[in-house]
């Protein structure tokens, strides 16, 4: 099948798994065109079936805001017409959908038909495609795409609640290649960062209000007492300077790494004991999947889509938004002795597995398939 798949190319979580869904599709025979801005950051050059059509913007005086949806549009008809495209997969609703919606039409004036699936991750739901000036909008784009897909039960009936959607949702979770994380040989950066006789516990993130990321520090501080540890901080963003701050007022500057945004996250967390994820709204939790995978118990909130992916008790605990304290008594839980942790760390394993790629793909090849055998009737 030639699909095109419509993401962000950024650190964010739709636009990783747009990309490793694109990378597993081609690896299976089907031709994959990304249609973004950008490179994706985390698709390499060489891949098979794999093409990129970046989306260029020029300035122009007149405009306060440069029409991206417009740009994006002209580019999915140029590239569905050249490559016979049979699906757009678009990631994120905004603007992809709509974007989408607009390319369909100018194709179906050519006698051009393409089938639209729109994947929801979470803030394209849950905060941006809420607010008033993008509801319609999305409502429309939603309604309108041949298929929809979320990433968990919880986006999916926060998507019914929010929003006057008359489509069938289908839950696809977030997946991970479990064989080629426990076949990729280890590069773990263990000493280069802590000492020996020290626990390592990690946050991934945008760094956004949402990931509550003082949270992360506050709940490291009080496991000082008892146990030594750094705290590896990887990723950037908007929160990322004043929790910095906090670090520095707490006088934890010694203890607390930040790595900005890194492609190196498998070897920090193959180095790693602990996850944290304390975030007030996540639609899955791609971060603690990719943790879990490399063994790493995940301590979170039990926010959204959370409880679909760690398992209480089993790959880590969970607890309400904001209790510090309780996430603080179940790290202590986890990191009691040796044996607790590996056995921790082996079940965060487990767990993951659920989420192989092997299992997953399958379930976004079937969505393809019936809309296209829909479309050809
Ligand atoms: O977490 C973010 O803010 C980034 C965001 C995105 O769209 O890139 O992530 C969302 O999609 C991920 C992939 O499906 C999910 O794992 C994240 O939970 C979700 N984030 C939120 O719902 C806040």
């Amino acid at each position: 099948m030639n699909i095109a798949i419509v993401c962000y190319p950024t650190f964010g979580g739709s636009g990783v798994v747009a990309t490793e869904l694109g990378v597993a599709l081609a690896h299976k025979g089907h031709q994959v065109h990304f249609i973004t801005y950008g490179q994706p950051v985390r698709l390499s050059v060489f891949h098979k079936n794999i093409y990129f059509h970046q989306v260029y913007m020029e300035e122009y005086p007149l405009f306060r805001y440069q029409p991206y949806e417009l740009a994006l549009s002209s580019k999915m008809v140029e590239v569905v017409r050249e490559y016979r495209i049979d699906v757009i997969h678009a990631h994120y609703a905004i603007p992809h959908a709509y974007a989408a919606y607009m390319a369909k039409q100018i194709l179906l004036q050519e006698g051009i038909s393409v089938a639209i699936i729109t994947t929801l991750h979470g803030t394209d739901i849950t905060l941006v495609g809420n607010h008033e000036y993008y509801k319609t909008a999305v409502t429309f784009s939603i309604n309108a795409s041949d298929a929809v897909t979320s990433v968990s039960e919880s986006l999916r009936k926060n998507t019914y609640d929010l929003f006057d959607i008359h489509k069938d949702i289908k839950v696809i979770p977030n997946f991970i290649d479990i064989e080629q994380k426990k076949n990729a040989p280890k590069r773990c950066q263990r000493a280069m960062l802590a000492n020996p006789d020290e626990l390592i516990i990690t946050h991934i993130s945008n760094f956004r209000k949402v990931k509550r990321t003082p949270d992360v520090v506050e709940i490291f501080y009080q496991l000082l007492p008892h146990k030594k540890a750094k705290l590896i901080m990887v990723g950037d963003g908007p929160d990322r300077e004043h929790t910095q701050a906090l670090v520095h007022r707490l006088g934890l500057q010694n203890s607390v790494i930040f790595l900005g945004n890194s492609l190196e996250i498998d070897e920090v967390l193959c180095s790693s004991d602990l996850f944290l994820l304390p975030s007030e709204s996540e639609s899955f939790g791609l971060a603690a999947l990719e943790a879990m995978a490399q063994g790493v118990p995940v301590i979170s909130s039990n926010a959204g889509g959370i409880p679909e992916v760690n398992k209480q008790g089993y790959s880590g605990f969970l607890s309400p938004i904001g209790d510090i304290e309780a996430m603080v008594q179940n790290a202590l839980v986890i990191l009691k002795d040796e044996a607790t942790l590996s056995r921790f760390k082996a079940q965060a394993l487990q767990q993951a597995s659920l989420f192989d790629e092997r299992k997953i793909i399958p379930m976004y090849e079937q969505v393809y398939e019936q809309v296209v055998s829909r479309r050809k009737e």
